[in-house]
């Protein structure tokens, strides 16, 4: 983890000595929950993790659930202790993108996670990294079937280099890719791996196979105990990095 030393995500993964990134998406009695009582859910399960997690990944669910002045009120009250990123799946024009990622760079957000398929985000990641944005690009996704992403696998890995983004995600459902992508960007790209619990893969399996950081989210923010779900991921991850 090298490279991005000076970056938000890398030094409170050191100051926490944790490389878990929440994804907060779905929470308990979700549908029943006005978007009030979402946001104090939110901010309990944040407080209660506050030492463990290093990031906190926000998607459409959430988004779609609380509205974005209550993403902005998370990040107000939470932005010292976390890496917010942005998961909206961006995927338009470059146009488009550009403003999105201003957008979401006003909302709080220190990271985003973009899809690379459209390409031509040249001069958009540059001037959006330029303004301290992080840009994440998905270069292999962890659900089944992704045929295209796994034909194209090592071409969007050579673009996520070309456009000098701050890391990619590949899916921690598959540990050959993430050994791959690590042997290909070394330290010049973090490797962000979401699919731990409930999509399969093992918790610390994609840290030994050298991603940086782990993305988990339902099994945590579905658990009756959140935090001794996160305290053993944690504890998993720390193990596998001793070796
Ligand atoms: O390939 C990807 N797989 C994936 O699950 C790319 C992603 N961004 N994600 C996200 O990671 C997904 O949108 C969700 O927010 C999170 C995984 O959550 P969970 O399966 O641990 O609940």
């Amino acid at each position: 983890m090298k490279r991005a030393l000076k970056n938000k995500l890398v030094s409170l993964s050191h100051e926490k000595d944790s490389r878990l990134i929440l994804a907060l998406d779905f929470l308990r009695a979700m549908d029943q929950a006005s978007p009030l009582m979402l946001l104090n859910l939110c901010r309990s399960l944040l407080r209660d993790l506050r030492n463990l997690v290093v990031g906190v990944k926000i998607g459409l669910p959430l988004l779609l659930s609380v509205g974005v002045e209550g993403v902005k009120y998370i990040i107000y009250d939470y932005g010292d202790s976390f890496y917010f990123i942005a998961d909206f799946k961006l995927s338009d024009i470059p146009d488009v993108v550009d403003y999105a990622l201003g957008k979401l760079k006003e909302i709080g957000f220190d990271g985003v996670i973009v899809q690379l398929f459209p390409m031509g985000y040249g001069g958009v990641v540059e001037k959006h990294r330029n303004r301290e944005l992080g840009i994440y690009g998905v270069a292999l996704m962890s659900h089944r079937n992704g045929k295209l992403f796994r034909e194209n696998f090592d071409l969007l890995v050579e673009y996520s280099l070309g456009l000098n983004l701050d890391g990619i995600i590949v899916g921690a459902t598959d540990l050959e890719s993430i050994k791959r992508a690590r042997e290909r960007v070394g330290d010049k790209l973090l490797i962000l791996s979401p699919g731990v619990g409930v999509q399969g893969a093992e918790e610390a399996a994609a840290i030994r196979a050298g991603a940086d950081f782990e993305i988990v989210g339902r099994s945590i923010t579905l658990s009756l105990k959140p935090k001794d779900v996160a305290r053993r991921i944690v504890e998993a991850e720390r193990r596998a990095l001793k070796g």
